[in-house]
């Protein structure tokens, strides 16, 4: 399997490709990784250096990948955090470069927007995301902000999530991952994901912990990618939620801010808890 993750790239830490990449490995995929940036560190720390690449880098690198001849062996590309308006544009000419020669490929966007009620990339990435992305999507994995934003609407109840799935659909993407979802029908102590491909849906609820984790979106994307291809979306959705969910517990049992990626890479291989999605 080659996946090509067009992404973010941190020096001390885990997010975008330095989340998504050795996860990926560690299951047996070959990371085709073009970076977007190289930062010291997630800007969540409260300060960073390094540079945001020109998006003639991406296509440099796309092009050269195109012209030793092995595009067409490209499964998948993988899209995530996205900081300027001419990289989304680069990455989308990746996917139709990489679709052109090999149609069987999947794109999977996760559409980074924000979280929370608030939004943090940059002005017309949003937009671009909805306008320009999700058409070309296979796959998308929003959390449920990132619903919200991209149908235009609050979602309160499962009955809205999964229209705003359907609507989603009717624009793209064949399945949707929804990576976090609290509606009236979720325990206080839980969190739901709720995953959506050919008129059917299913519901995974796995508990809350206490705090977030930078990165954990940006992984938990990739490995449903990787599942994904290798099988349905339910199954997808249970391998990927294991293995992200006994990584999280790992790192906050830890104490640790950055994901401990290495230190629990049997998690990705052989998930300590199962977690079993429910149709609904
Ligand atoms: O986790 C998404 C992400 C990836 N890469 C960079 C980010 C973020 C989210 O803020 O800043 C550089």
């Amino acid at each position: 399997m080659n996946i090509l993750s067009i992404q973010s790239w941190v020096a001390y830490g885990h997010v975008g490709n330095a989340a998504a990449v050795f996860p990926l490995q560690r299951l047996g995929a070959e990371v085709w990784a073009v970076n977007t940036v190289q930062f010291s560190n997630h800007p969540g720390h409260g300060g960073f250096r390094g540079q945001v690449f020109a998006p003639g880098l991406i296509r440099d690198c796309v092009q050269g990948i195109e012209e030793r001849g092995v595009l067409g062996q490209c499964d998948a590309v993988l899209s995530g955090y996205i900081g300027d308006a001419g990289t989304g544009e680069a990455v989308l000419e990746a996917v139709a470069r990489v679709k052109a020669a090999n149609p069987a490929a999947l794109y999977c966007c996760d559409p980074v927007i924000g979280d929370e009620g608030r939004v943090y990339v940059r002005a017309g990435i949003a937009e671009m995301l909805r306008d320009a992305a999700v058409p070309l999507a296979d796959l998308l994995t929003p959390n449920q902000f990132e619903l919200e934003w991209l149908t235009g609407g609050p979602i309160a109840t499962l009955a809205e999530a999964k229209r705003a799935i359907e609507a989603l659909q009717a624009r793209g993407p064949r399945c949707v991952l929804v990576t976090s979802l609290r509606t009236a029908e979720t325990p206080a102590d839980a969190i739901d994901l709720l995953a959506g491909e050919g008129g059917r849906f299913w519901r995974l609820r796995t508990p809350r912990l206490e705090r977030g984790f930078n990165g954990a979106g940006d992984a938990i994307a990739a490995l449903f990618l990787f599942h994904r291809l290798r099988g349905e979306a339910a199954g997808a959705m249970a391998a990927s939620t294991s293995a992200i969910h006994g990584l999280l517990r790992r790192t906050m049992d830890a104490g640790s801010k950055e994901l401990l990626l290495v230190a629990a890479q049997e998690e990705f291989v052989a998930p300590t808890i199962w977690f079993e999605p429910e149709a609904v």
